[in-house]
């Protein structure tokens, strides 16, 4: 692990002190704090201003119970979650995800990283993440339905166009979206679209929204090649995930020249050397709700499922990790780098463990951290807010050309930064540090906040 500066050791400490047990939050504060070091040498009113220390408090932290009645009539309970961390740019923005892991610490170590991310597209969006340990797997679209309702009856309160922006994040796509808007609107009596990113098409929703964080991950993919003068012609690419990071970076490869040939879920992955079939993907997926083990049933002769072992284990030149946080270790690594993988970008949070990037940087592996890569998304909602904003609604072509063009800004950010900062190259340190400033920056601005 590299070393912390004098400036920040305690910053560290600090937090690690005052939210114990919180190890994912800590790795995402220390991540970041460990490219921070030569900012703080050019810029004492970081530290003198206290902006660390205040950066890893967040602004306003909401537990909440959420209770609800299954099928059979029984009473369910569950906690929900809302950390907003930082607005110094804009309302707080960051996605709600529904997953039996989720803890404070958790969406602690999302919203944190959500203030960069958003700072990095240059779009004015502060920082936040939620959700809750509910688990919509196998739950039918009735009990959903009544969980979504019973979870913004508390939420409500708390969001709106210019103070917090949910969207969707793991277990909360456009079905879980239309519920939590649905009873938004109905205990506001208001239509304000512009409260929930990530609707439907027809009711205030944008579109390449669903597409954006696959097609946005695959954009800095892009221009990382292009940096070496290469592109995706031809190369075996590996995405872990099947769900909607990992369909539309699929789909995106696959336009662009790439053949992607192994995707996974939690039961296993799927190695498909003739390329994933990502219709059929969308259907199994997408309409029947169904696993990767079915995708290879239908599938037939080409695909091959494996139920045990890591996805890591497949040859390929690019690996975009893109299922959840901390899916790819040290062994992982070593692997990918022995079987000759030359770039790996983070199409999830944090999917990457500490180790693992390690071992990549050393062996010069380019490697992008998700902060930058998947911002994609983000920044996508961000124009369905300014859709929201304006009555108005842009076409698919408008809107991607957008996206491509933001993907591309945040890719020069983070080169440029590296630059001039004496790491040239270094993604982690360009995406760290470019993030930082600017948050840093508006903190100083607005006085003691
Ligand atoms: P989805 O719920 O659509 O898909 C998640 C995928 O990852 C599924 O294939 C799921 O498999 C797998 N997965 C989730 N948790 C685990 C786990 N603990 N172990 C193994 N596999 C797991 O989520 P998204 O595609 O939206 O999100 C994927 C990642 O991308 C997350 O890290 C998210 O924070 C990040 N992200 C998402 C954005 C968005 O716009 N949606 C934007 C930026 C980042 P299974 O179905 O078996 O659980
Ligand atoms: O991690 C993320 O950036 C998201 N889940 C998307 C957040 C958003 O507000 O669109």
């Amino acid at each position: 692990m590299s070393t912390l500066d004098e400036h920040l050791i305690p910053v560290f400490e600090e937090v690690v002190a005052r939210n114990p047990g919180e190890t994912e939050f800590h790795q995402a504060v220390r991540e970041v704090l460990e490219s921070l070091g030569p900012v703080v040498a050019k810029h004492p009113a970081y530290v003198n201003g206290e902006v660390l220390r205040r950066l890893c408090e967040p602004e306003r932290q909401i537990i909440f119970r959420v209770p609800w009645v299954d099928d059979g009539g029984r009473i369910q309970l569950n906690r929900g979650f809302r950390v907003e961390f930082n607005s110094a740019l804009g309302p707080f923005k960051g996605g709600l995800r529904f997953h039996p892991s989720v803890y404070l610490g958790i969406v602690k170590f999302l919203g944190f990283e959500q203030i960069f991310k958003n700072s990095l597209t240059g779009l004015p969006i502060g920082g936040a993440k939620g959700g809750s340990d509910f688990d919509p797997k196998g739950r039918s679209d009735a009990e959903v339905m009544r969980f979504c309702q019973s979870f913004m009856t508390e939420l409500y309160r708390h969001i709106g166009e210019y103070t917090d922006v949910p969207a969707g994040d793991i277990g909360v796509g456009g079905r879980e979206i239309g519920y939590l808007f649905g009873q938004y609107k109905r205990i506001t009596n208001r239509y304000e679209s512009g409260t929930l990113t990530g609707k439907g098409l027809g009711w205030g929703g944008a579109r390449v929204r669903t597409e954006a964080t696959g097609y946005g991950t695959v954009f800095f993919v892009k221009e990382m090649l292009a940096a070496r003068g290469d592109s995706f012609d031809g190369k075996r690419v590996v995405v872990s995930g099947s769900g909607n990071v990992a369909i539309y970076a699929i789909e995106k490869v696959q336009q662009r020249g790439g053949r992607v040939i192994a995707c996974s879920d939690s039961g296993g992955y799927v190695v498909d050397e003739t390329g994933i079939d990502v219709e059929l993907l969308k259907l199994v997926k997408n309409e029947h709700r169904g696993r990767m083990s079915d995708y290879a049933e239908r599938r037939g002769a080409t695909a091959r499922f494996v139920s045990a072992g890591s996805i890591w284990e497949v040859p390929c030149e690019i690996a975009l990790p893109s299922a959840t946080q901390n899916e790819l270790n040290g062994t992982d690594a070593r692997r990918l780098i022995a079987n000759g993988c030359g770039i790996v970008a983070e199409g999830a949070n944090m999917p990457t463990t500490p180790e693992a990037v390690d071992f990549l940087r050393h062996a010069e592996v380019l490697f992008a951290p998700g902060k930058a890569v998947n911002a994609g998304g983000v920044a996508t909602s961000a124009l369905e807010m300014q859709q929201n904003a304006s009555r108005d609604s842009w076409s698919f072509g408008y809107t991607e050309a957008r996206l491509e063009e933001i993907m591309a800004s945040i890719h020069q950010r983070c080169l440029e930064t590296a630059d001039e900062y004496g790491s040239p190259g270094d993604y982690v340190v360009g995406a760290n540090i470019a993030g930082f400033t600017q948050v840093a920056d508006a903190m100083l601005a607005l006085g003691v906040i």
